[in-house]
């Protein structure tokens, strides 16, 4: 796959002086980190766990000195094999399922499945600045609908962890969003600028579960690719996920029957549950908590997302 980020793939330079064939740098919280995670954990490959802070968690973890020699982007996940990083969660599980041994076969048998295969995880990566090509990436689409829960999240960090990233994360702009949800919490979506930018991300996002949604209707099986689960599963899984934390859910899949069946049995699933579900992180749940107080109970916010979606 081809994405317009300036490196993705293995790198050639190496990080420390690891003995392990696999390390993940990652986050409880971030979506790229939960793809990879849950492929580690549905293929059963041991690796060793390096978590690192996002500002939603608590603090600037991916901007400190050690992480930005591994990743100079200050994002993760990184995946590092046999000490050399691999850039970019949909090269990250690509990668892996190319590189372990495994007696069962991991990758469809037929090309044509294989290219269907790399059109759905295609379809939901993240690539790029997370606010363009929507229409491309469902993954991109994830970034301005996770801003509600950004900023109930962020109520719990101490403005002075967000300030240090003002010096040193290389993405200004990320920490300004940051600074702005802390200040004025959910109200910062009120500006007409943000609800728009809402509206384009929702309604993108909608055009691909649409796709997804018929997809799945037309072939009345299981998985995305018949019978058999495979990476574009473990792809769109975390997008349907993050949808339900953020409560876009009752909006974006009402009229979606088929998705909705598909991810309970995605929810169902032992390596979902073990690397999405269940790795659990404090702010995520106070933040998710409050969010979805604030949805039930029909307050401003509740009236924001109907606008967003049109209702
Ligand atoms: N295209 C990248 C996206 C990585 C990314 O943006 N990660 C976010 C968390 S999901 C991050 O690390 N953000 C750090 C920050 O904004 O400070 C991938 O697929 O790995």
């Amino acid at each position: 796959m081809t994405d317009n980020t300036k490196k993705s793939g293995i790198q050639n330079f190496t990080v420390g002086n690891t003995q392990e064939t696999w390390v993940l740098y990652h986050n409880p919280f971030s979506l790229c980190s939960r793809k990879v995670r849950f492929c580690l954990d549905e293929y059963k490959i041991e690796y060793k766990s390096e978590p690192i802070d996002l500002i939603e968690t608590g603090k600037y973890g991916v901007a400190e000195k050690s992480f930005l020699k591994i990743n100079p982007e200050a994002t993760v996940p990184v995946l590092l094999f046999e000490g050399k990083p691999i850039y970019e969660s949909h090269e990250q599980i690509k990668f892996l399922v190319n590189n372990i041994a495994s007696n069962t076969p991991i990758l469809p048998s037929e090309k044509s499945e294989i290219e269907e295969m790399d059109y759905w995880i295609k379809k939901s990566s993240l690539v790029g600045d997370p606010i363009l090509n929507q229409d491309i990436y469902a993954g991109n689409c994830i970034g301005p609908l996770t801003f509600p829960l950004f900023a109930t999240m962020i109520r719990y960090v101490p403005l002075r962890e967000i300030i240090k990233g003002l010096f040193n994360h290389p993405k200004k702009e990320r920490v300004l969003l940051f600074l702005t949800l802390k200040v004025l919490g959910l109200k910062t979506l009120n500006s007409k600028k943000l609800i728009s930018l809402l509206k384009k991300s929702l309604s993108n996002l909608n055009s691909h579960f649409l796709d997804l949604e018929e997809h799945l209707d037309k072939s009345k099986q299981m998985w995305i690719l018949g019978d058999d689960f495979s990476l574009a599963d473990v792809s769109w899984s975390v997008i349907i996920h993050r949808i339900h934390e953020c409560g876009w859910q009752n909006f974006l899949l009402k009229d979606k029957p088929n998705i909705k069946e598909y991810y309970k049995i995605l929810c169902a699933r032992k390596s979902f549950q073990s690397s999405v579900i269940d790795v659990d992180h404090p702010l995520v749940s106070k933040g998710i908590y409050d969010l979805k107080k604030k949805l039930d109970e029909e307050s401003s916010i509740y009236r924001t997302y109907k606008t967003i979606c049109n209702q």
